[in-house]
This record gives C-alpha cells, structure tokens and sequence, in this order.
C-alpha cells in the first residue's frame, strides 16, 4: 500500500473513533450554526484536528485543505490533501448514524489518494489512483446497469441553493419516470463510495464543496464509475455539481438533467 494512503487512513480512523465516542455521550456535543441550515459542532472541529495532526506529523511539508479550518500551507505546493472531517454533520446533529470521515491526497493537482471512513459500520473505503477501490481491503465495483430501468439513485437536495429547487424537482421527476426509487442519505462522501459498492446505482447532486467529492469521486471512478458536471464535463470540482454512475446509467441521468436543468446548472 502507497504509504500516504495509509496515513490517510490512520487519520480517518481516529477522527472516526473519535466521532463514534461523542455519539454515546452527546453532553459533550456542542452545536452553533454558521448559516442558514448550516451546522458545526464542536466534534468537526475535533476530528478535524485529529487528522491534522495525523498528516503534519508525517508530512509537515504538505498543504491541506480542510473544512473547517480552510488552508494550513506547507512548502510543497504540489502535495494538497483535502479534508472533510464529519460529512453529514446534519445526520450526526440529530443522532441519525450516518456520517463519515473524507481524506484525499492530491498530487500536482490530479487526486491520487483516498479514503472515506463510516464509523459507525466500520466500513473503510479507499482507492489509490490506477489501483481499484475497496471496501474493508476487499474489491468494489459499479453496479451494471443497461438503462435507468430498476436503479436506486442517490441524490441530494438542493438545500443551501433553494434557488435551484423547481428545476431540481424537475429532474427528480424526470427520473422517477424511468428509476425504480431514490435514496437521500446526507453524506454526499458515503454516496460516492455507495456507487462505487454497487449499493446505489447513481448519485447526483448540486452546490457541493470539493471536500464533500474528493475522495469520493476517486473511490467512484476507481470502482468504474464515470463522474461528470450536469453538461457531462469533467470541471465537478469547480461546479460543485456532479454525477457518478455506471456509464449506461450516467448516460440516462444526464439526459434527464439536460432537459430540465436551468441554465445556472449547467455551467
Ligand atoms: P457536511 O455535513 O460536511 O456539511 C449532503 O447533501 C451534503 O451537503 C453533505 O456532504 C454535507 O456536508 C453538505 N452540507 C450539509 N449542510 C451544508 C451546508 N449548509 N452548506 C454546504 N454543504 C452542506
Ligand atoms: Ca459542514
Ligand atoms: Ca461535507
Ligand atoms: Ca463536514
């Protein structure tokens, strides 16, 4: 294993364990919000410094990107790892148990190193770029799919970009037409590597950070997913908005998109 992708883990796992241990006594949870249906807690901030920590100690040279805590620059600008300490802090504000930890390592701009830790299943994803992608060291792999015809679609709702709502809903029917039903989980991370596990056919959402995708887009296309924007380009990262499915399914998603995306969405 690519020693960076090891530390990457080590990372994930201890702010996971430490994710898990608040779960059980949430006395020690403290919640203040940083916008409109936007939360944080004391225990982002935590796991966040865990990782840190973890990647500094090992790589003090190294620039990281972090939800967080924003950019902690190094002096090797071509070593960036991006950080989501808890995707789906919604879900772990209310106690529903399911959220993760997001570590990707990208090297001279090109993500070559990944891993999403759920710690509540113990279920660690990772891809090493070239190299497949796993779940718990065993081999994952898309769903195969001719068509929309039976799929389970994750999605996210447009929440922070209510602007977009009706023509989100607009694709959401489009799509309900064809699919057999969708899934909303709140962690944009877990989704990605759900696609990737075969556990959902597609996912597609709008407005999301580069730490939400990172690490799950690799994942993604290591398990032979496709991940394109809404116009079915690769330019996700800037965008925020992505979709990650099988080719065929891919295909059948994005032309739903194209005919009932505004203009905004495409871009
Ligand atoms: P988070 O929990 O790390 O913030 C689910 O739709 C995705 O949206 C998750 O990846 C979640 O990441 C992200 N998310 C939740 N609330 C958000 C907000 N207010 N602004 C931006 N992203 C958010
Ligand atoms: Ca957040
Ligand atoms: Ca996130
Ligand atoms: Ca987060």
């Amino acid at each position: 294993m690519h020693p960076m992708l090891n530390i990457a883990i080590r990372a994930a796992r201890k702010a996971g364990d430490f994710i898990a241990k608040s779960v059980e006594n949430t006395d020690n949870v403290e919640t203040s919000q940083k916008g409109t249906n936007d939360f944080v807690t004391n225990i982002d901030q935590g796991a966040e410094q865990i990782i840190i920590d973890v990647i500094k100690k090992s790589y003090p040279e190294h620039n990281i990107v972090a939800e967080e805590t924003g950019i902690v620059e190094g002096k090797d600008a071509d070593y960036q790892w991006i950080i989501d300490p808890l995707d789906g802090t919604t879900n772990f504000v209310k106690g529903l148990p399911h959220f993760s930890v997001s570590i990707a390592l990208r090297i001279k701009g090109r993500t070559e190193i990944a891993c999403v830790y759920d710690p509540i299943r113990n279920e660690l994803f990772s891809a090493q770029r070239g190299a497949g992608a796993q779940l718990n060291s065993r081999r994952i792999r898309v769903s195969v799919n001719k068509d929309l015809s039976g799929t389970i679609l994750a999605t996210g709702f447009p929440f922070k970009a209510k602007q977009h709502s009706e023509s989100y809903v607009k694709i959401v029917s489009a799509l309900f037409v064809d699919c057999a039903d969708f899934r909303r989980t709140g962690s944009a991370a877990l989704d990605l590597c759900y696609v990737a596990a075969g556990r959902v056919d597609g996912f597609f959402e709008l407005g999301l950070k580069p730490w939400d995708m990172a690490a799950g887009e690799l994942i993604a296309r290591e398990a032979g997913a496709l991940c394109t924007d809404f116009s079915g380009a690769t330019d996700y990262m800037q965008s925020g908005n992505i979709v990650a499915a099988g080719p065929k399914v891919l295909k059948g998603i994005l032309g739903k998109i194209r005919e009932n995306a505004n203009e905004a969405m495409m871009k």
